[in-house]
C-alpha cells in the first residue's frame, strides 16, 4: 500500500487523517473536547502513524512519492494543541513519565525525518507540548489569534518534547530563555518578530490556503532533491561549518546522475517544465 493509500485509510481515535489530490497530507490531532492536549493515546497514535508513513514515504525501498507534503493541525477552532494532557501526567510515576516521554520524543524526531516538507498550521493555543510539536514541522504558519508559549515551569516540569532543543534554534537562546523560564505567553505577531512564526494569516481558512499554496509549490520541485535537502540540513545542523560544508559536497555529489537532477537540467536546457518524479 502506497503512503498516501495508507493515510486515506489509517483509522485513529484521536487523529484524522487526508491527502488532496497532489499528496499534500493532513494530520489533525482531534481531540477539541480537551483542546487537542496530547494525551497518551494521542502520542501512541501518533507514534504508529509516523512509523507507518515513515517506513512507506520517499526513498525507502521502491520509492513511493505518493505524499508530497504535510500539514499538522488541531481539530477545531480554538486550539492547535494546548499541550500535554496535565490531568493524565499528574497521575503519572516516573517509569510511566519515561515511557510517555520516550515515545514522544521518537515521534518529534519521526516528524522530522520525513522526506517531504511539512507545515505546522497553528490555529489557536500552541502552548507546552502544542509548541514543541509545531516546532517538530520545518516551519509554523499561523493564524493572528494564534498565542504560543512554554508555560511547563509552571507546572513543576520542563519542556519534555525538545523545547529546551528546538525552541533556540528558532528564536535565539535569549528569547528561549526568556519564555522557558517566565511561562510567558506570546502573540502570534510576537511569534512570528521572534523567528517562530513565518507566516500569519488571518483566520483558519486563509491559514490553511496559505499553507496548501506553499506546499503546492514544493509539490512542482524534485522530491528526491527535497528529501536530500532535507535530510542534508538534518545532519549539518549539529556539525561545525567546515563539517556541514562536506556533509553537503557529498549530498550535492550524490544529485548527479540521479533521475531527476538529470530531468531537471533537460527540462531546463530544452525550455520545458520538468515532470516530477522523473
Ligand atoms: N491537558 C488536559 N486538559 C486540558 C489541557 C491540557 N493541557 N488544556 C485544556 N484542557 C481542557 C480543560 O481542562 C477543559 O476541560 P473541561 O474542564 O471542559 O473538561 C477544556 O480543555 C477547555 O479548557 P479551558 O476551559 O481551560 O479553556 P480556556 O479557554 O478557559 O483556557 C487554556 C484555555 C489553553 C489557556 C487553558 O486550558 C490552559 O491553560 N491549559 C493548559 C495549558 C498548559 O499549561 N499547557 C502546557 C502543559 S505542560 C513530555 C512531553 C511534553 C510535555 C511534558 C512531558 N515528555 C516527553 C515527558 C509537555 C508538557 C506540557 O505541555
Amino acid at each position: 500500500m502506497s503512503a498516501a493509500d495508507f493515510l486515506k485509510n489509517a483509522k485513529f481515535e484521536t487523529l484524522k487523517t487526508a491527502v488532496d489530490e497532489l499528496g499534500i497530507a493532513t494530520i489533525e490531532i482531534n481531540r477539541p473536547q480537551a483542546l487537542n492536549a496530547l494525551s497518551a493515546l494521542v502520542v501512541s497514535d501518533l507514534h504508529e502513524l509516523l512509523t507507518e508513513l515513515s517506513s512507506r514515504a520517499g526513498l525507502n525501498g521502491e520509492q513511493d512519492w505518493s505524499v508530497r507534503g504535510l500539514i499538522l493541525a488541531g481539530a477545531g477552532d480554538k486550539s492547535f494543541v494546548a499541550g500535554a494532557d496535565i490531568a493524565e501526567m499528574r497521575d503519572m510515576n516516573e517509569m510511566q513519565a519515561l515511557a510517555y516521554a520516550g515515545k514522544a520524543q521518537e515521534v518529534t524526531k519521526l516528524f522530522g525525518a520525513l522526506p517531504f516538507p511539512t507545515v505546522a498550521a497553528v490555529d489557536g493555543w500552541a502552548l507546552g507540548g502544542g509548541c514543541e510539536i509545531a516546532m517538530c514541522c520545518d516551519f509554523i504558519y499561523a493564524t493572528e489569534s494564534a498565542v504560543f508559549g512554554q508555560p511547563e515551569v509552571g507546572l513543576g516540569l520542563i519542556p519534555g518534547f525538545g523545547g529546551t532543543v528546538r525552541l533556540h534554534r528558532f528564536v535565539g537562546s535569549a528569547k528561549a530563555r526568556e519564555m522557558i523560564f517566565t511561562g510567558m505567553r506570546i502573540t502570534a505577531a510576537e511569534a512570528q518578530e521572534a523567528g517562530l512564526v513565518t507566516k500569519l494569516f488571518a483566520d483558519r481558512d486563509a491559514l490553511f490556503n496559505g499553507v496548501h499554496e506553499t506546499l503546492k509549490l514544493a509539490t512542482k520541485q524534485s522530491p528526491t532533491a527535497i528529501a536530500r535537502a532535507k535530510a542534508t540540513m538534518a545532519a549539518t545542523e549539529s556539525q561545525s561549518i567546515s563539517e556541514g560544508l562536506t556533509t553537503e559536497l557529498s549530498n550535492f555529489a550524490a544529485c548527479f546522475g540521479t533521475p531527476d537532477m538529470v530531468e531537471g537540467t533537460s527540462a531546463f536546457v530544452a525550455k520545458r517544465k520538468p515532470q516530477y518524479p522523473a
